[in-house]
Parts: structure tokens; sequence; C-alpha cells
């Protein structure tokens, strides 16, 4: 795919975005492959960069079944995160930006040293300054909240907004804490750190390989969100959602129109 096309690309979901107006699915036209897909989203980042945002870690997606087979993608796949896509921990949050957003339960790392291509379990754990209960929400850009592996990696892997709730020492083991997330005082979610790749720190290892292949390798002070644990749940105005992660506390933010 030449340059054009894919500015062409990038400057329609970063528009769609921007304005929260869905678009078609790419691949009606034309099935993105994986490096065009990842060279459109890095093309959109690049706009909202221009724009003043600040780059602030990487996100995974697909990383546990439970999403996978919610959204019939079965790779996994990443995205860019800025500054402008954080909220506050307890804050309300405006659903007016968004086209159709969803929420999902994850854990959050935060890093204290960059993270270089290939790294194993203890040197990943290293790298760590602190690990914490985390909502994304995401919004895919395209109709319908349907895509193909192509649209939503060029679509920035849907990342709209990320929750960060306390952060703790990663001192404790958290391969399997338990995770409830509720909405409106109900249930609707429950499932384990464990739902991701069986343990939330391959996560990380991944995305080390697959930032440093992108020559964009993990830095000191990045957020890295490690994929959803669970499926993911739709927003509407006026919900309380809240996550509670075993040993690690609670998120949670409260929705308006
Ligand atoms: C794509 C993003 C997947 C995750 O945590 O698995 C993701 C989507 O489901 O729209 O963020
Ligand atoms: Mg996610």
């Amino acid at each position: 795919m030449n340059e054009e096309r894919i500015a062409a690309l990038a400057e329609r979901v970063d528009t769609a975005a921007h304005r929260a107006q869905a678009i078609s699915q790419f691949a009606e036209a034309e099935e993105l492959r994986e490096e065009d897909a990842y060279a459109v989203q890095a093309a959109s980042i690049a706009r909202r960069i221009q724009r003043g945002e600040c780059r602030t870690g990487v996100k995974m997606g697909f990383t546990s079944r439970a999403k996978m087979a919610q959204m019939g993608v079965h790779d996994m796949i990443w995205g860019r995160l800025t500054d402008a896509m954080a909220q506050a921990d307890g804050a309300p949050m405006s659903l007016g930006r968004f086209v159709h957003p969803r929420v999902e339960p994850e854990l959050a790392f935060l890093l204290k040293k960059p993270l270089h291509a290939l790294v194993s379990f203890p040197e990943a754990l290293d790298a760590v300054a602190a690990i914490a209960p985390a909502l994304e929400i995401i919004d895919s850009r395209f109709e319908d909240f349907k895509f193909t592996l192509g649209d939503v990696v060029a679509d920035n892997a849907s990342s709209s907004g990320y929750v960060i709730g306390p952060w703790c020492a990663p001192d404790r083991d958290f391969s399997n804490l338990g995770l409830v997330m509720s909405v409106n005082g109900s249930a609707r979610q429950v499932g384990s750190t464990a739902g991701i790749l069986g343990h939330p720190l391959r996560s990380l290892v991944a995305a080390a390989r697959l930032s440093a292949a992108a020559y964009e390798p993990l830095q000191a002070g990045w957020i890295v969100m490690a994929g959803g644990a669970t499926a993911a749940e739709p927003l509407k105005p006026g919900q309380h959602v809240l996550l509670e992660m075993q040993g690690l506390g609670r998120v949670e933010f409260h929705t308006t129109e």
C-alpha cells in the first residue's frame, strides 16, 4: 500500500474518532494486510501527536479467550496510548465523545525501565515499577463495532480511554487475581488476571517484542495495558462502573451524557 493510501485511511479513522462518527469497515473495500494496518495506525497516532497529544504507552488486545470469542478475532494486537485517553479514577466520564463505547477490566503496568525486544519473565518483571487494576474504554470507529483484524489494527485497537486504579508494588503474585466488574451495583463480568494469557506478565513480554519490532521500544514511565480479562460491557449514560481486583483494590467511574 502506498504512502498516500495509508495517509488517507489514517485521516478517515482519525477523523471518525475525533468527531465520534462511525465509518464503514475498510475491509469492505479492501482487506488490509497486517503491516499496512499498523502503518495506518502509526499515521493516525502521528496526527494526534501533531495536535499536541503525548504518547503514554501501549495497549494489548485479544490477550484473553473471552475477548477473542466476543469479537471473533484470534490474533494478539497492540495499539498506542496517549495522554488524551487517560481518565481520572472516580471521575465522571462524558460519553458524548464516543461512538458506542464499551468497558473492560484489565491490569496495567507502569514501567521504570525501558524494555527491549526479547525479554524473559524476570527481566520484564524487573522493569515494572507498579501494577494497578484498570478499566479500558474501547470504542471501535467502525459501524456496529464490527471489524476484521486489519480494520481493528488500523483503528488503534479500538482504544479510546483508560482509567487506572491505585498503583501497587509488583512484589506479589498477580498471576491469578480474582476480579469483578460491576455496573450500577450488579456484577456483570467475573474473571481472573489468569484470563490474560495465563499470566498478565506474558502480555508485557509480548508488548516489549511487538513495540521493539515497530521501532518504538517500551520506555520508562510508560503504561502497558495487558488486555481485557473478560468480555467488554456496553456503556450508557447514568452508569457507575466499578472494578474490584483481589488484593489490588478498586477503580471506578460514572458515566454522563
Ligand atoms: C479491540 C480491542 C481489544 C482487548 O483488551 O482485548 C482489546 C476491541 O475489542 O474492540 O482492547
Ligand atoms: Mg482492552
